[in-house]
């Protein structure tokens, strides 16, 4: 039985897990909060929860799901088994839908007309360079005009005024779709973002699928999603949501938004956006604002790690039975890919890395290594590479091959050089043996 269903049982399971960072102190929402809820992630001491940022009337909850423990947690499932939980979830056959229900939580507190105003709510300016205050832990809710199907997706938002916000929104993404359909029609686009949610939205919002992702948030929790139609707009918003801001994309408007960090790891560029335009900001009695850290390891876990694994894990399964473990480590920006195999033959890890450059086009550079090291501990696969690689022989290019446009090594058009590196030991080459192993212990009898 799924013990999580919103974001505050969440954080009751982060307590009980020692994963959650609580910090009393009075931090900055310019730069600070970002870079104290950072360096909690990167230390591994799980999410941050900050109960009162400077000049903020509501805490700010950070890094759900900012590393594999925290991403399996919020699976409640094991580390090993995240690829195929999230493969289970992904599958269209297995989506539950979401159920309808009369009463949300975030009704409790409604503001429209005059009272709107998003520069009340604690939202945070994260990076040195990010143009200036963003959403970027909100998820999109909206509809497909004609079919009338449900959608999340995530959206960078940046503040520009009381009621307006720059959208951020690719050309090919389904809320573009949406949002294009309606504007040839010379409508607005509907639409809600969800605020301080289930990790399973949360997870789900960051899938590419044909369907509505809401049904992988079923999915993974083995039930539907309960869901309530907006104050405002008609749009059926998660129950459980901390915050509801909702509103409209009005037609053929435009505006400059940006810079703000990217995944990549650099800033991005001002893009020419539609607004959004906020026609009510609903909230739960004692609200948690969420955000996430752009171009930091939850924006790339979300977005690039957890719906990409499996996808990768299937091609590789498919040229080799002997795959044991896959990672995409978020220090490889989604661009990286560590394959695990028990390997039967010598020519086997490079065609499994062939395979995994091909499950998506962001991968370029594959690394593949035996059963003994650790897929998450990258000091382990650094090992595997210096004192399993011989360059000449065990690595291999495809010049001009197709990648992410974005891709800080490819030209303007993504075409970019994808290596793969058989890490895995030879013993047909010199017999090595038994690796050194000490034990990790718990030090605490041995300490005091
Ligand atoms: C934290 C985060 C921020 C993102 N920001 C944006 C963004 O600003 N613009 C965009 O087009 N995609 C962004 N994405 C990617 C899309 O939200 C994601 O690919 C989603 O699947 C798109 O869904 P859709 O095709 O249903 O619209 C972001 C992803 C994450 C995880
Ligand atoms: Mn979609």
């Amino acid at each position: 039985m799924t013990r999580i269903h919103d974001l505050r049982s969440y954080i009751r399971l982060l307590e009980e897990n020692n994963q959650l960072a609580n910090i009393r102190k009075p931090v900055s929402l310019v730069h600070e909060l970002a870079n104290v809820a950072a360096a909690v992630t990167r230390q591994g001491r799980g999410a941050a929860l900050f109960d009162r940022p400077q000049d903020a009337a509501w805490p700010v909850f950070a890094g759900a799901v900012g590393s594999p423990t925290l991403a399996a947690l919020a699976l409640e499932c094991e580390l090993s088994q995240m690829s195929a939980v999230m493969d289970q979830a992904l599958d269209p056959a297995r989506g539950v839908p979401p159920r309808r229900v009369e009463q949300a939580a975030w009704k409790a507190n409604v503001l429209t007309g005059e009272a709107v105003d998003v520069r009340r709510l604690p939202i945070p300016t994260h990076g040195a360079h990010d143009g200036g205050p963003f959403i970027t832990g909100g998820v999109t809710v909206s509809k497909d005009p004609l079919s009338g199907r449900g959608n999340l997706s995530y959206n960078r938002m940046q503040v520009l005024g009381p009621h307006t916000l720059g959208f951020n929104v690719n050309e090919w993404r389904h809320t573009m779709q949406f949002y294009k359909a309606r504007e040839a029609q010379d409508e607005p686009l509907q639409i809600a973002i969800a605020i301080g949610l289930d990790p399973a939205i949360m997870i789900a919002a960051g899938a590419r699928y044909d369907d509505d992702e809401l049904l992988i948030a079923g999915a993974i929790r083995g039930q539907g999603v309960p869901v309530c139609r907006g104050v405002t707009v008609d749009v059926d918003v998660p129950a459980e949501a901390e915050i509801v801001i909702e509103g409209y994309l009005p037609p053929r408007r435009r505006h400059a938004e940006g810079p703000l960090a990217e995944f990549h790891g650099y800033y991005g560029e001002l893009w020419e956006s539609p607004v959004f335009e906020v026609t009510a900001i609903c909230f739960r009695d004692q609200p948690i604002y969420q955000t996430i850290v752009p171009g930091h390891s939850e924006h790339i876990y979300i977005g690039n790690v957890l719906p990409r694994e499996p996808l990768l894990m299937r091609f590789v399964r498919h040229v080799s039975s002997h795959v044991t473990g896959l990672h995409i480590p978020p220090y490889g920006n989604g661009f990286s890919a560590v394959v695990q195999i028990q390997r039967s033959n010598p020519g086997e890890p490079k065609n499994v890395a062939m395979a995994a450059f091909t499950a998506h086009v962001n991968i370029k550079q594959v690394i593949v290594v035996d059963p003994d090291v650790d897929i998450y501990d990258p000091a382990d696969v650094l090992w595997a590479i210096t004192n399993r690689v011989d360059w000449s022989r065990d690595v291999f290019f495809v010049p001009g091959a197709q990648g992410h446009e974005m891709d800080p090594t490819a030209d303007a058009r993504g075409v970019h050089t994808k290596i793969g590196i058989d890490a895995t030991y030879k013993p047909e080459r010199r017999q090595y043996g038994e690796r050194v192993r000490y034990p990790d212990l718990d030090l605490g009898p041995y300490l005091s």
